[in-house]
């Protein structure tokens, strides 16, 4: 039976994870780790144990661990993209201090341990088409050098003591439940909470600009598949390629517009927010997650855009 802690349950991942692993193991096997400040609510709260699990606290998660006999963690400690520039110490803090933490627990109490990187750790020098599942890794961000780090340290961690440690790098990730904070694709989500409001959008991101993309349910099941895949199946661990869907703002804008004729889109181009979109790849080839665990998208941006719009009419009241 597994037990599981989330770190970062009550985030734009966590608090969806918490509730998919909830239902998959049985509420009191999934504990939601939060740090002072992002308490859980509703749902999350009722429907199994929090337990305060900050990153920069190895004791505070050594307790957790030993009281509900934890056997695999999801890490999701992170600053995202945006505003790690604006606090790179905060952003490395959480990250790779942090990381270090959940590893040291990891190996001493025998925890899997699954902390995902990103389209992020890629920069300017990789190849931005079909970016293979091994190839440069230069990023330019605080977040994306943080990520490199963390793909590094959990697979010399695996290699040096054996932690079973696993990861994928996630795209810009859409839901319509918690939203995401301070990250480049956060523009992805923002615009159907426009299109439902009945706003005009002003896009941060330049027309042409691709990037890819994913839809939660998609990466929740990827983060559980991969967890669950069998480990002799695995030539890579830190961390997957995944693909789902790559698109630029003009063609997510058209895809929303079929649905909402009468939505409007203007550009006002955020030159950080830019500087890092151009950074990263147009789209990845996640063929090794194919093979290795049997990785296969459900939504591709039609059907993520029918159930978006549908879920956000619902939750705003619109
Ligand atoms: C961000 O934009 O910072 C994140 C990511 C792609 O890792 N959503």
């Amino acid at each position: 039976m597994k037990n599981v802690l989330v770190i970062g349950a009550t985030g734009q991942i966590g608090s969806e994870l918490t509730m998919e692993l909830r239902k998959r193991y049985g509420g009191s096997h999934v504990v939601a780790g939060y740090i002072i400040g992002a308490e859980p609510k509703g749902e999350l709260l009722e429907s199994g144990p929090s337990e305060i699990a900050d990153v920069t606290d190895a004791e505070a998660i050594v307790k957790v661990v030993k009281k509900y006999d934890i056997d695999t963690i999801y890490n999701l400690a992170a600053l995202l993209s945006v505003v790690a520039e604006s606090w790179p110490r905060l952003a490395w803090k959480i990250g790779v201090d942090g990381l270090w933490n959940v590893l040291e627990v990891a190996r001493e109490h025998h925890c899997a341990l699954f902390t995902p990187s990103s389209i992020g750790s890629f920069g300017l020098t990789t190849p931005h088409v079909m970016t293979p599942q091994d190839t440069i890794q230069r990023p330019t961000t605080i977040y994306g050098v943080s990520k490199v780090t963390t793909e590094l340290l959990s697979d010399y961690y695996f290699l040096k003591y054996g932690v079973d440690t696993r990861a994928v790098r996630f795209p810009g990730i859409i839901s319509y439940v918690t939203p995401p904070g301070g990250g480049t694709t956060d523009y992805a989500v923002d615009i159907y909470y426009s299109a439902v409001r009945g706003e005009k959008f002003v896009c941060p991101i330049k027309q042409g600009t691709l990037m890819d993309m994913i839809y939660m349910p998609d990466a929740l099941h990827a983060a559980i598949q991969l967890m669950e895949a069998d480990p002799t199946k695995l030539v890579h661990r830190n961390a997957f390629n995944l693909a789902s869907m790559s698109f630029a703002p003009e063609t997510i804008y058209a895809a929303i517009k079929r649905h909402v004729p009468e939505f409007e889109m203007e550009y006002k181009v955020d030159p950080l927010k830019q500087h890092i979109a151009d950074s990263w790849p147009d789209c990845m080839d996640d063929s090794c997650a194919r093979s290795e665990w049997g990785w296969q998208p459900q939504y591709d941006l039609e059907a993520m855009t029918v159930d978006m719009l549908e879920k956000l009419r619902l939750k705003l009241d619109k």
